[in-house]
């Protein structure tokens, strides 16, 4: 992926110094594990597309998930510390310019996918589903839940709601997003389930490696637990949770292979890498 962090940097440099873009280039730059771009990179294989079609979208894609990151941490929400084991943003410069790091990398996303170099209909769909996934019906949606909701759940399922929304949609975005440079849209639904599906499991594993890691370890703050959040362990137990995340990520194993015209080999790759990763 080093290809991929010169092109975010690129883009970067593309914007006017200041003291804001020092900050967007600190929290992108800072070494997460690129799992949406892959996505996409990995969906683009399957449907036999080069990848370098998908640069544009995958850079907007890690643009909205840092700068969610950015404004998770802020002391009005999660108020975190750390990231990427890195002081977050706002500790490294201040509140304020954390949250026009933020505005910066979401709106930047929007133009670097709207000026992507293909045809309207896969430019115009891309920038569609990354709205769609990103916004108040999606992960803004899902970061309110968690917000304003979390507290009187105590059912997995209406917890599911919050994950299919905060961590879900943009997991589902790469794979919808590779569905319309494939020109094939008929499957668009089945790509969002199975993004869906991996943002489950994928967060589980979050909740369980938030209990098991040491902040170091994990490289961010391993806060949930010690702030009694509702979490899938808290709810589950840590042996019904890991069964569940086995599952889940079976399940998509499997989901994988029913699309068409689609190698799933190397998804099925990165998937078994998502599951085994250690941070
Ligand atoms: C502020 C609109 C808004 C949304 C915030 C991303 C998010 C929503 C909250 C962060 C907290 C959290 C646990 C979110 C679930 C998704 C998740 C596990 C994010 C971390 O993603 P990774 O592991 O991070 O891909 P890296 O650093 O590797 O990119």
């Amino acid at each position: 992926m080093e290809r991929f962090e010169k092109l975010l940097d690129n883009y970067i440099d593309q914007l006017p110094e200041s003291r804001v873009r020092e900050a967007m280039r600190y929290s992108l730059l800072a070494g997460g594990k690129r799992v949406r771009p892959l996505l996409l990179y990995t969906a683009l294989q399957g449907y036999g597309i080069n990848e370098e079609k998908g640069d544009p979208f995958a850079a907007a894609l890690e643009m909205i998930h840092t700068y969610s990151l950015i404004h998770d941490d802020l002391p009005a929400m999660d108020n975190d510390d750390l990231r990427r084991g890195r002081p977050t943003c706002h500790k490294q410069f201040d509140e304020a310019t954390a949250i026009l790091a933020g505005d910066g990398l979401l709106t930047y996303a929007f133009e670097v996918a709207s000026s992507a170099d293909t045809d309207d209909h896969t430019r115009l769909g891309c920038v569609n589903v990354l709205a769609r996934m990103a916004g108040a019906g999606g992960m803004v949606l899902g970061q309110d839940l968690d917000m304003n909701e979390i507290e009187g759940i105590t059912a997995w399922e209406d917890l599911k709601r919050i994950h299919h929304n905060k961590t879900g949609c943009l997991l589902s975005a790469p794979l919808m997003m590779a569905c319309v440079i494939a020109d094939h849209e008929a499957d668009m639904e089945k790509w969002h389930e199975l993004g869906e599906k991996l943002g489950l499991a994928f967060q589980v594993q979050d909740d369980i490696m938030d209990i098991r890691l040491t902040p170091e370890q994990f490289g961010k703050s391993t806060s949930d637990e010690n702030n009694d959040k509702v979490t899938s362990v808290r709810l589950l137990g840590i042996d019904e949770a890991e069964y569940l995340m086995n599952r889940l990520y079976e399940e998509c194993m499997k989901m994988a292979d029913t699309f068409s015209g689609f190698d799933s080999r190397a998804l099925k790759d990165l998937i078994e890498k998502i599951k085994t990763r250690t941070n």
